[in-house]
């Protein structure tokens, strides 16, 4: 019997290239949680996956067999359909999250939403939110559906009970090299999505030098194989492939990060980062049923943002998380200056000047992140304390000219920015004798399932 395979036979089993049954995978997913399995055989077992690959049925078993690992959440049967959620492949200085949560909740939907932290160059929606004073990301499921009751999103770490087996999976990936395995990244997305019972999901698949996929195609292709999986898990599905060479918006840095969704919550901020929330936004108004087709749902959203009420609802999940009252009103509608004084400031600012005169090319991403990551804004190491004030402000955007001299970059720390430091920032700045060939749009391409594919249509 398939159930009975020892775990060696299994892994012989994909070394060689076979495809695994269901009830052998679900072995080994069990063994991974009860911990009978030895670390050696979970990554020998994750690196023959990262070799052989796995076809669509497996991947969809691995997911389920995750997901049922541990606790799912439970949600009143009047929420069906309205259950959403969002999750980005990683960036710098992206904030999405920390408006479009709310935005969707000021929508009518329901947002349960689950984040990570930051590691290594890109940053994390969790440690965003904690640089709010008071701020807490553990809640119990308990609490998650008196916050949904009340307010219509939260933003939340992911509790020990929800798909166990990804925790102890993802670790071993990251000291094993099979990080970066279709099969592997799909099923630890999505077994954390399927445990939280939602109706729809939406994917921000990025691609480009500060990405986990370098190229459109890579990036694509983990696309659809989440889509696929999601939608046979019975949730509507979609993804944009979003480009990832430079920073979203002007700002990198926890605190300042925080700021600039604020602004994007008041109806303003830089428009690759309104574009970005309200088109994902849109997707899932459509998925849900309510708007007509994505380009209402974007305006739906874009509305939210105008008219004030995704704003409060942020102020209320604030609250409803543990931050006072009458911070989280300063830090809403309070002056700039009283808004930064909530979150306080690095003891620097330092405005870099252009080496030279030009035209922006570029201001690539990921040099400034590295520099940002060394002087305290991010860890190396899961659970490494962070700064949440340090941080760059961009003072240019692509297609702008510079004259040698004029401060293109606004630095936030606390000291130690060496030589190196610096330089390394400058070579971040591409500037060139000419304007800028026309940009390729942020946004590449939604990737949605072929119609009439998903099992739960309510
Ligand atoms: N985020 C996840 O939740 N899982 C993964 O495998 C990756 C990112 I890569």
């Amino acid at each position: 019997m398939a159930a009975q395979t020892s775990l060696p036979t299994l892994i012989r089993k994909k070394r060689d290239g076979e495809r695994l049954e269901e009830e052998e995978i679900q072995s080994f997913v069990r063994g991974v949680t009860d911990g009978t399995a030895q670390q050696g055989q979970i990554g020998a077992m994750l690196m023959a996956i990262r070799l052989r690959g796995m076809e669509a049925g497996e991947t969809l078993a691995l997911t389920r067999a995750m997901a049922g690992s541990g606790r799912a959440l439970e949600w009143p049967p009047a929420w069906r359909g309205r259950l959403v959620d969002k999750h980005s492949t990683g960036g710098v200085g992206d904030k999405v999250s920390l408006a479009l949560a709310p935005a969707l909740a000021a929508c009518r939907c329901k947002v349960p939403m689950i984040s990570g932290r930051g590691l290594g160059h890109t940053g994390g929606t969790l440690d965003k939110l904690e640089a709010i004073p008071g701020f807490r990301v553990t809640q119990s499921p308990e609490e998650m559906q008196r916050i949904l009751e009340g307010v219509g999103c939260c933003i939340v770490g992911q509790s020990e009970e929800l798909a166990p087996a990804d925790r102890v999976l993802y670790s071993l990936r990251d000291v094993t090299a099979t990080v970066d395995s279709l099969p592997l990244i799909t099923a630890s997305i999505l077994s954390k999505k399927a445990a939280e019972q939602l109706s729809a999901l939406v994917l921000d698949v990025k691609f480009g030098s500060a990405a986990l996929f370098p190229t459109l195609e890579s990036a694509r292709e983990l696309a659809h194989s989440l889509v696929g999986v999601g939608e046979q898990l019975g949730i509507r599905t979609a993804a944009v492939l979003s480009r990832m060479d430079q920073p979203l918006g002007r700002c990198v840095g926890n605190s300042l990060e925080v700021l600039e969704a604020l602004e994007c919550l008041h109806g303003g901020g830089p428009p690759d980062l309104r574009e970005l929330v309200t088109t994902l936004g849109g997707l899932l108004l459509w998925q849900c049923g309510l708007a007509e087709d994505a380009e209402r749902g974007r305006e739906q959203l874009g509305g939210a943002l105008d008219d004030g009420s995704a704003l409060r609802t942020f102020e209320a999940m604030l609250v409803a998380q543990g931050v006072s009252p009458p911070t989280a009103h300063r830090l809403c509608t309070g002056t700039p200056p009283q808004r930064r004084q909530v979150l306080g400031e690095a003891r620097v600012r330092e405005e870099l000047p252009a080496p030279g005169g030009g035209w922006v090319q570029a201001v690539e991403a990921l040099p400034l992140a590295r520099v940002l990551h060394k002087l305290g804004a991010g860890r190396t190491r899961a659970g490494d304390p962070l700064n949440p004030r340090v941080g760059a402000e961009l003072l240019v955007g692509v297609g702008d000219h510079l004259q040698e001299g004029q401060p293109w970059l606004r630095l936030h720390h606390e000291g130690g920015l060496g030589a190196g430091g610096r330089q390394a920032l400058q070579a971040a700045l591409r500037l060139g004798p000419a304007p800028p060939p026309a940009a390729p749009p942020r946004l590449a391409q939604t990737i949605l399932p072929p119609p009439g594919t998903t099992g739960d249509r309510q």
